[in-house]
C-alpha cells in the first residue's frame, strides 16, 4: 500500500523462516563490543529505544566508525547479505534500486520505548530507507515533510512487515508513539520490537 508519494508498505514481506534468520542474526550485532546501546541526545534526552549500528555508527547527529558516544570500539561490518535484502526490498516496494546499501541502524523498543516525531537527514544520499519490524505490533506515525504535527497518517507495523521511504517522502518527519505489548508472534521468541533500518550513506 502507498500510505504517501514514495512511501509503501508491504505487510508480511518476511516469511517466519527470514524474520527467525534476522531476529538471531540482530541477537550476535547485539552483543559487545559496540553492541546495543542507549543514546543520549545533546540536549541531556535519552531515547528510550535502544540501538546497535552496523557500517557506520549513528550518534546525534552524524556518523562515524567507531561507537564515539559509547565504548569506542570499531563500529561492526555491514554484512553483504543484508546489503542484497535492501536491495529486494526496494525492488519488491518501488523498482529497481541504484545506490548499494551500507549502514543498518537497529532499534529495540520493549513495551514502554517510543520514538519521538523526526527526520532522517544524517545521510548525504537521498536513496530510499527500507525499515523492517519484528516482534510486537507498533503505532507507526507518518507525517509529512513540512512540520512534526498533523496532518499524520498512523499505520499498524507488525513482524514482517517491510516499509519503503524513498522520493518525497525521504525526509517526512515520522515516530513510533507506541508498542503493544505481547503482540510478537509466539514463535519468534521475541519480547519486545525489533526495526532494523537500512541506509546509503553517501559518505
Ligand atoms: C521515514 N525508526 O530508525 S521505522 C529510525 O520503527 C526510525 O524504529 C522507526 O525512525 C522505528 O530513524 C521507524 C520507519 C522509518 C524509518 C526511517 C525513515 C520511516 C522513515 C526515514 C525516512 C522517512
Ligand atoms: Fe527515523
Amino acid at each position: 500500500a502507498e500510505v504517501a508519494p514514495g512511501a509503501v508498505h508491504v505487510p508480511d514481506w518476511l516469511e517466519p523462516g527470514r524474520q527467525r534468520d534476522l531476529l538471531e542474526a540482530c541477537r550476535e550485532w547485539a552483543r559487545p563490543p559496540a553492541g546495543l546501546r542507549t543514546v543520549r541526545t545533546p540536549g541531556g534526552g535519552t531515547m528510550t529505544a535502544r540501538q546497535v549500528c552496523l557500517g557506520w555508527h549513528w550518534y546525534p547527529y552524524a556518523y562515524a566508525r567507531t561507537v564515539v558516544d559509547g565504548d569506542g570500539a570499531p563500529v561492526k561490518p555491514f554484512p553483504q547479505w543484508l546489503g542484497e535484502l535492501g536491495r529486494e526490498a526496494v525492488r519488491d516496494a518501488l523498482g529497481p534500486p541504484e545506490a548499494p546499501y551500507d549502514i543498518a541502524l537497529i532499534n529495540f523498543y520493549d513495551g514502554d520505548a517510543r520514538m519521538g516525531m523526526h527526520r532522517d537527514s544524517d545521510e548525504k544520499s537521498d536513496a530510499p530507507v527500507v525499515s523492517l519490524s519484528l516482534g510486537d505490533t507498533c503505532v507507526f506515525r507518518f507525517g509529512n515533510p513540512e512540520t512534526r504535527t498533523r496532518p499524520y497518517t498512523d499505520v499498524e507495523l507488525r513482524s514482517g512487515d517491510l516499509f519503503v521511504f524513498g522520493g518525497p517522502s525521504r525526509l517526512a518527519y515520522h515516530g513510533v508513539p507506541r508498542v503493544h505489548p505481547g503482540t510478537a508472534p509466539p514463535e519468534l521468541g521475541l519480547t519486545g520490537r525489533l526495526n532494523i533500518t537500512l541506509r546509503v550513506s553517501g559518505l
